[in-house]
């Protein structure tokens, strides 16, 4: 028997759910920019044997007996990234990026050290020091943004915010800011206030691998990257650094601050990476990056006020104040059609993160379905006339057949290949 009918016959309940599910992805037109589907291998070896094993330690020094074939996949792991990259020192283990950064933290900081981070509500993370974040109740933070007037980092500011306020550690790297990142600009802040730097590079690991985004890998002091966002691999993060933080970032992620590391997902981080190197690869995030800039100059000619003026990797952020909505309600009625996209927080937002004046489109998912600078300009247009008709439910029923014929003209990768 196989998966789909062993499921349906012993336990109806997540049957339905898993269908549902299945339908969903192929059905709606995905564009959260953190979201993407990964390869039909990556995601069965995430669901195998692998899964089974206890490995606490690492290759070689292990807690645990019967390590010898999970050790092969780790240590894959770890060259193929390191190769992905051009990096010293990584560590394949982290659970997700929130851990990798809080293995950072604990493994080179004391609790109460000062941490210079991104305000979140102008593009940073959770873990880059949020009250309400593990991150924010431990170390002590404070924050630079972007520039009221342009929405971009001023690096002349962020220097004067670290000289006043003298951390131990600045975190670059963001969740929702479309502008390519200076590392080197950061890198000469941090040694100017000495300070280590840590480059979050989650969002953009893809591009960076590729070589579409400059580097933060021999800049940075440590870089931690999810692994499930444009590189298109499984859930799960990694960190990278020079060789002399390697022991400390070693010993902060296990016995730190983890336990048993998942190895079916530490194999499938393998897998993803020799994917990742190979040179369809680069096609696909030079087509994301592509897309994006479409969205972006698409969606500003219909009306919207795109942040920043436009975009340089896989995102795009929105005022949709600039047509009357919140991101709540523009994420509600999207949703309605079968687009899916997130509220997000934009510069300087007045309105509370649950109703934001804004929302976040990102295209790595939609490009690994294979669509291209055309579909992108079809659904800036679904976007436009749903916003427009967002009172008329016979007009949205029409978009959303639109919606759908468009997106069943495409394979979904992990489903049909
Ligand atoms: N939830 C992810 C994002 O959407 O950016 C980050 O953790």
């Amino acid at each position: 028997m196989n998966f789909k009918s062993s499921l349906k016959k012993l336990d109806a309940q997540i049957f339905s759910a898993f269908e549902e599910e299945e339908k969903r992805i192929r059905d709606e037109i995905i564009l959260i920019a953190s979201e993407n589907y990964p390869s039909r291998l990556v995601l069965n070896v995430t669901g195998s044997i692998f899964s089974n094993k206890y490995a606490e330690g690492y290759s070689g020094k292990r807690y645990y007996a019967g390590c010898e074939n999970v050790d092969v996949a780790e240590n894959l792991a770890i060259e193929r990234a390191k190769k992905l990259f051009n990096c010293d020192h990584v560590n394949v283990q982290p659970h997700s990026g929130t851990q990798a950064n809080m293995a950072v933290y604990s493994g080179l900081l004391k609790p109460g050290d000062k941490i210079l981070g991104m305000r979140l509500d102008q593009g940073g993370h959770l873990s880059h020091g949020s009250s309400v974040n593990f991150s924010g109740k431990l170390y002590e933070f404070d924050y630079y943004g972007v520039e009221p007037e342009t929405e971009i980092i001023d690096y002349e500011r962020v220097f004067q915010k670290a000289e006043e306020f003298k951390p131990k550690m600045i975190v670059c790297g963001a969740s929702a800011y479309p502008r390519s990142i200076n590392f080197k600009k950061f890198k000469e802040i941090a040694r100017e206030v000495n300070a280590i730097l840590l480059a979050d590079v989650a969002h953009i690991s893809g591009l960076i691998a590729t070589g579409l985004h400059p580097s933060s890998i021999n800049v940075a002091d440590i870089t931690t990257s999810t692994t499930h966002k444009t590189l298109r691999g499984p859930r799960g993060a990694i960190i990278m650094c020079d060789s002399k933080f390697a022991t400390s970032i070693d010993r902060s992620v296990f016995p730190g601050i983890q336990g048993g590391p998942f190895m079916n997902n530490i194999a499938a981080k393998a897998i993803a990476f020799n994917e990742a190197l190979k040179p369809e690869f680069t096609t696909y995030c030079y087509q994301i990056i592509l897309n994006s800039k479409v969205l972006s100059n698409s969606l500003k000619e219909l009306g919207f006020r795109v942040i920043s003026g436009g975009t340089d990797n896989h995102l795009v952020l929105i005022d949709v104040t600039s047509r009357g909505c919140t991101g709540l309600e523009v994420e509600t009625i999207l949703k309605k059609v079968g687009i899916i996209i997130n509220k997000n927080s934009i510069p300087y937002d007045e309105l509370s993160p649950r109703v934001t004046s804004g929302i976040r489109i990102g295209t790595p998912a939609v490009t690994s379905r294979g669509m291209k600078e055309k579909e992108m300009l079809l659904i800036s247009e679904l976007i436009h006339e749903a916003i427009k008709f967002k009172e008329n439910d016979k007009k949205l029923e029409k978009i959303k057949e639109k919606a759908l014929s468009l997106a069943l003209e495409f394979h979904v990768p992990g489903i049909d290949d």
